[in-house]
């Protein structure tokens, strides 16, 4: 029987999940999950979290609670692992081989790195400035085909398939070179205060994004104080920005292509249209919302979840750092 071709991609558990988060990333996870035609790895990026101080109290809560939207999003660990990065040690063990395979040149012309470092100038640590090495661990790790995430992770991933193919040249075929899975429509989900900025759950104006835990109150005054031009036609085109991106986030959240989208708000004015959107938006979160709070009460389960998703990480990481040690040369333990 021919393998399943497979999937990997991670979301930090640096703070409550944005609704750019799920459209950009999670959604695709659980649609590519439902085609049968993977196996996927889906991993709480913790190690890669702490590139910016945590507090630790804070840090436990925020992880126990992506595990838990991961959940009620969709994603199912019965068919697939969900786990900790930090639970699975290969993942820091390849990440310093390939660390050791990157060039600092290639580090330095990151945007994130130029972005965060920017933010957090009390704490441009070497971890924020190696953190691609480590992501290109944790899909080379699982030979991943695909990985489904937001735009701003492509330069990223370029630097993964690079580092791939060094290694690959240098010590002979050992990775798999994965592509991207970049959505479509949704693949930059914009601030709502500024859409020239992506949606950023560290963005310090509340107003500017939707969690996906936000009450249906919050959501509906958010997506009134959306910030807009100064016509009333619900169209793409220049200056259009703010509009254009509650066009897109109303066509993920209801499936409509953006011209059925123009078509149904012909004539309609802004009001009415941001009312549509916020209800199509309280209509996808309630449920998630829902199954999330259920979750929380279920700390067994999430255990449970955790702790055999990382046996099964595990055994695959493990085959693939076992293949790098020996071809570095290192002596067999
Ligand atoms: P931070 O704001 O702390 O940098 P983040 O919100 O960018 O974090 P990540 O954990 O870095 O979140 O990203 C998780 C996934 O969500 C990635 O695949 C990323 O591409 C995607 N993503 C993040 N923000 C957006 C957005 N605004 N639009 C679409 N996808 C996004
Ligand atoms: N860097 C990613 C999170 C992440 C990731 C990964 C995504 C860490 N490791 C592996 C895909 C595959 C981010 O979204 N900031």
């Amino acid at each position: 029987m021919e393998e399943k071709k497979r999937i990997l991609s991670g979301i930090q558990p640096s703070g409550a999940l944005t609704l750019g988060n799920y459209v950009g990333a999670l959604r695709n996870w659980v649609e590519l999950q439902k085609t049968d035609e993977y196996d996927c790895y889906f991993m709480l990026a913790d190690l890669h979290t702490i590139t910016v101080r945590q507090e630790a109290k804070d840090f436990r809560k925020n992880a126990m609670d992506l595990l838990a939207l991961f959940i009620a999003c969709g994603l199912d660990p019965e068919k697939n692992p969900i786990f900790f990065q930090s639970h699975v040690p290969a993942h820091a063990q390849l990440s310093w081989v390939l660390t050791c395979n990157t060039y600092m040149g290639e580090l330095s012309r990151m945007t994130q790195f130029k972005d965060k470092s920017q933010k957090h100038t009390g704490n441009i640590n070497a971890g924020l400035f190696t953190y691609p090495s480590l992501m290109a661990a944790d899909i080379l790790l699982y030979q991943a085909d695909l990985v489904p995430v937001g735009a701003d992770q492509n330069q990223h991933l370029e630097l993964t398939r690079d580092l791939a193919n060094r290694f690959n040249n240098a010590y002979s075929e050992t990775f798999k070179v994965p592509e991207g899975y970049i959505p479509k429509v949704g693949a930059r989900v914009m601030s709502l205060q500024d859409p020239m900025q992506k949606m950023s759950k560290s963005d310090p104006n509340e107003n500017s994004y939707i969690l996906l835990l936000d009450s249906p109150d919050a959501v509906v005054r958010k997506i009134k104080r959306a910030v807009t031009d100064s016509g009333s036609e619900v169209r793409r085109g220049e200056g259009k920005a703010g509009i254009e991106n509650l066009m897109s986030i109303y066509s993920a959240m209801t499936g409509k292509s953006l011209e059925e989208v123009e078509a149904e708000f012909e004539g309609k004015g802004y009001g009415i249209f941001k009312a549509a959107v916020a209800d199509a938006v309280v209509e996808t979160l309630t449920p998630i919302q829902a199954r999330y709070r259920e979750l929380m009460e279920n700390k067994d389960y999430l255990q449970q979840v955790y702790r055999s998703g990382a046996e099964i990480a595990s055994r695959t990481a493990a085959k693939t750092l076992a293949k790098v040690y020996r071809k570095v040369g290192f002596i067999q333990p």
